[in-house]
């Protein structure tokens, strides 16, 4: 720490004091917790709400995780360490207080502290509200792997968007999504702290002047035509039994002279105005997950924190005295997909004009630094920006590209490459409108590209960039997703966590292959009738919240098979769906009584815009209306669609689930990673041999995986012969009869029309192959439904798969991140 305050110097020292104390016992806490309400809220008990009571609480532990993360800076800097930057545009943390006091081990002396000020810790960490700062799994990952980089002591920050409105909240009316605003910060947000002092101007617009000097050399300046600040809000985000690190989101915010040619023109109200529109920049999330909107906002966004970011980035290079030159030396930049790929651009720019690097010097450095995770091949979801947004926006990095892309070709042209080839490398695509490529401009910009799972990095150099992994071999990898076992299992699912840790002790909070220790209980009667009694506990658990969010009641007794997930087509809910109809059918046509109570349940959101998936949400909530109010069909069957799903509530759905269903068309789901917060808490899964379902499945082992549908190989061969959906529809009897009653009164309620967009896009040209896998779907259920009837075998296999899931923490990705990609290596924290 370099202070000149030598007072304050000493007093951060000294053990036991101020700063040096970092009180966590009972007393203390309670004693920070009243001082935080009488001081920092200027609240007495007696007139205080819940809120103030979870705000306080918030303030007191906030402290401490600041503690842990300013004790870990002193480290950092003593040894050196070489550093990640993970730059993310969306981030989905869920709430933090329950998770702080798992990772400072304190949560039962703060429930016996709050209990003798007469409060309830559940009620304070229902108060809440978390931020939904990301769409879904790609948002959600970011945190899981800023858990890991905390609990493992990686020198790192995480830096983002602080949108003000986060993902819609979602509410269903007369079976329809409803969205309205997330006003996630109308509470106040304690567990940010404002850096005022850290902020950046960002230009945009206008446009550039080229000029030789005397030895002839070239100068490029920009005049752009507006400006914002950025500013900093950390968040600090804490590790288990160990560090914290920031999560440093951008905030717009107009400047003084942003508007001075409106001020000088003495136009207030344009000013004023313009201000206001400015500001706009960090108001949204936008709401699509694999699918781009082209919208200049977005780019906008992209551009503003990536700039933000980049240069308080090469402000911590020169703080430590360090040049510019060895930026790559001691930093290393993760893209979260192509979102913030602007980067490599802004890069060049600030080394090139700001920093007056030379453009062979600037350009190692910018290579160097930078790696780029890909998150999709779904073609609607890769980023394209037309040149002519770029040009009016960012005319300066529209150069750059140009510059790198004619450098790149020039290199490729002494490879044997085709034409063909290199145009279909070129970062800028020409044909019809042209756009940059940001996948190619990510890409060509990094020292690493890595995709999800095995499946899908294998995919993406046989396919979306075929032509960079022939050129470049080396320079692709692959690191599967992971999740944080803590929050998904320990905080999520405390009853299973305590027998886990009666067991084989508490190692696997750290280590997460220690679960395999289980293996060996998995034919104990004994165990097995505790671990379902646990399950049957959590089931119990989700039927209430069910009941209060949906009011329909389930027997938690029921099989409780769950696909919770962003609405896509991909993703084939309404294969579920058709799934649910064939077994409705059977109780009601063929009088089956062979079909064991199930409860079915759905949750996610469907992108505003996205017609067919929002059919899709009400196709479900039409036949969950149809089967939850048939006495003759909903003693076996319920059907029911949570509202709003989220980080919160998909801590209650996982320990409650008996079923996970990964039912995604083979080669479309990178990774997935709900299938593995499933696993970890004894849902067995039924699915495709996509994404990571292929390595659970190898992990827990094939007889512990219910298996269904075409391999990504016969996808495509299905694809390349002529697939024919009608012709299946047509000589499947039961298909047909389920496909039918989509259109039939009975669902419709007599509005032909309202399920005709998904009946005919099934028989006509059903992308994504529902036809083709139902019946094995349907087979492998009835699998399922067998071993379902035999609960010792299912409590093994459901002990089995949990006993496997090692491989799925998200502590073992970033090791494989800091290994394989970054060489960045881990601070060990001296213990207090
Ligand atoms: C996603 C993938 O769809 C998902 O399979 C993956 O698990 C996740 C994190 O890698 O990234 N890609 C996009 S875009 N959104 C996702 O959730």
């Amino acid at each position: 720490m370099k202070s000149s305050n030598k007072k304050i110097e000493s007093y951060f020292t000294k053990p036991g004091v101020g700063i040096g104390n970092v009180g966590l016992s009972k007393e203390d806490i309670k004693t920070s917790f009243l001082e935080k309400l009488f001081y920092s809220l200027g609240r007495i008990p007696v007139v205080a709400t819940q809120n103030d009571f979870y705000i306080s609480l918030a303030l007191t532990i906030r402290d401490r995780v600041f503690r842990k993360y300013v004790k870990s800076l002193e480290q950092y800097a003593e040894e050196d360490a070489r550093g990640v930057a993970y730059l993310s545009a969306e981030y989905l943390p869920g709430p933090h207080l329950g998770n702080n006091l798992l990772n400072l081990e304190i949560m039962e002396e703060i429930r016996e502290a709050l209990a003798e000020l007469s409060l309830d810790l559940d009620e304070l960490l229902n108060e809440e509200v978390e931020p939904g700062l990301g769409n879904g799994g790609l948002g959600r990952l970011a945190s899981c792997y800023m858990d890991s980089l905390a609990t493992l002591g990686i020198p790192s920050i995480a830096y983002g968007i602080r949108y003000e409105f986060g993902i819609f909240k979602q509410e269903i009316q007369n079976g329809w999504q409803v969205e309205s605003t997330d006003k996630w910060l109308h509470n106040g947000n304690p567990w940010e702290v404002i850096r005022p002092e850290i902020s950046f101007i960002v230009n945009f617009g206008g446009h550039t002047k080229h000029r030789r000097d005397d030895d002839n050399k070239l100068h490029i300046e920009w005049f752009p035509d507006s400006e914002i600040k950025g500013i900093a809000y950390d968040t600090p985000i804490l590790g288990y039994q160990s560090t914290a690190i920031i999560l440093r989101l951008w905030k717009a915010e107009a400047t003084e002279s942003f508007d001075f040619a409106a001020y000088n023109l003495g136009d207030y109200y344009r000013a004023v105005e313009k201000k206001m529109r400015s500001e706009n920049i960090t108001k949204v999330l936008y709401p699509n997950d694999e699918n781009l909107s082209g919208k200049e906002l977005r780019l906008k966004q992209q551009y503003f924190f990536v700039c933000c970011s980049l240069q308080d980035i090469i402000r911590l290079q020169l703080l430590q005295g360090r040049k510019l030159e060895t930026l790559h030396e001691k930093f290393t930049i993760q893209l979260n997909d192509t979102h913030p790929s602007i980067a490599v651009a802004e890069l060049m720019r600030l080394l090139l004009d700001e920093h007056h690097l030379e453009w062979e010097e600037a350009w190692k450095v910018t290579k160097n630094t930078f790696a780029y995770t890909n998150h999709t091949l779904l073609p609607e979801a890769l980023e394209k920006w037309p040149v002519s947004l770029l040009r009016n926006l960012l005319p300066r990095h529209l150069e750059i590209i140009y510059e790198i892309n004619s450098r790149f070709i020039s290199e490729i042209r002494e490879h044997d490459f085709t034409g063909e080839q290199i145009s279909r490398m070129s970062l800028v695509d020409d044909r019809g409108e042209p756009t940059i490529r940001m996948a190619h401009l990510a890409t060509v910009g990094s020292y690493k590209v890595n995709g999800v799972s095995a499946l899908h990095s294998g995919l993406l150099q046989e396919q979306v960039l075929q032509d960079f992994a022939q050129l470049w071999p080396e320079k692709f990898t692959n690191v599967t997703n992971g999740v944080t076992h803590r929050r998904f299992l320990a905080l999520s699912n405390p009853r299973l966590a305590a027998l886990i840790s009666e067991k084989i002790g508490k190692d696997w909070l750290t280590h997460l292959d220690k679960l395999k220790g289980l293996e060996s209980f998995a034919d104990e009667e004994d165990f097995r009738r505790k671990w379902m009694e646990v399950k049957l506990h959590n089931k119990k658990n989700l039927a209430n919240h069910i009941k209060e969010l949906t009011g329909i009641t389930i027997n938690p007794e029921m099989l409780i098979d769950v696909q919770v997930k962003r609405i896509h087509e991909y993703k084939r809910q309404h294969l579920k769906v058709l799934h649910i109809l064939s077994l409705y059918l059977r109780i009601k046509k063929d009088k089956d009584t062979n079909i064991p109570p199930t409860a079915f349940v759905f949750g996610g959101k469907a992108a505003p815009g996205y017609f067919m998936a929002k059919r899709i949400i009400k196709l479900i909530t039409a036949v969950g209306d149809l089967i939850n109010n048939d006495p003759e069909v909903n003693e076996i069957l319920k059907v029911v669609f949570l509202p709003n799903f989220s980080v919160k509530l998909a801590q209650l759905v996982y320990p409650g689930a008996d079923l996970s269903e990964q039912i995604s068309m083979a080669g479309k789901e990178a990774s997935g990673t709900g299938n593995m917060k499933f696993a970890l808490n004894g849902a067995l899964t039924v699915g495709t041999l996509d994404g990571a379902n292929v390595e659970i499945r190898e992990e827990v082992g094939e007889e512990n995986f219910f298996l269904f549908g075409l391999t990504t190989k016969e996808v495509e061969n299905k694809k390349a012969e002529g697939y024919h959906p009608y012709k299946i529809y047509s000589e499947n009897e039961k298909l047909k009869r389920v496909l039918d009653f989509l259109m039939s009164d009975e669902l419709t309620n007599g509005d032909p029309e309202l399920f005709r967009p998904v009946y005919d896009n099934l028989l006509n040209q059903d992308p994504y192959l529902l036809l083709e896998d139902y019946q094995s779907y349907v087979d492998q259920m009835e699998n399922v439904y067998k071993v379902w009837q035999d609960p010792g075998k299912w409590a093994r296999m459901s002990i089995l798969n949990v006993a496997n899931m090692g491989r799925f923490s998200s502590d073992r990705s970033i090791r494989d991140y800091c290994e394989k990609i970054w060489k960045v290596e881990a601070v060990k924290m001296q213990s207090e």
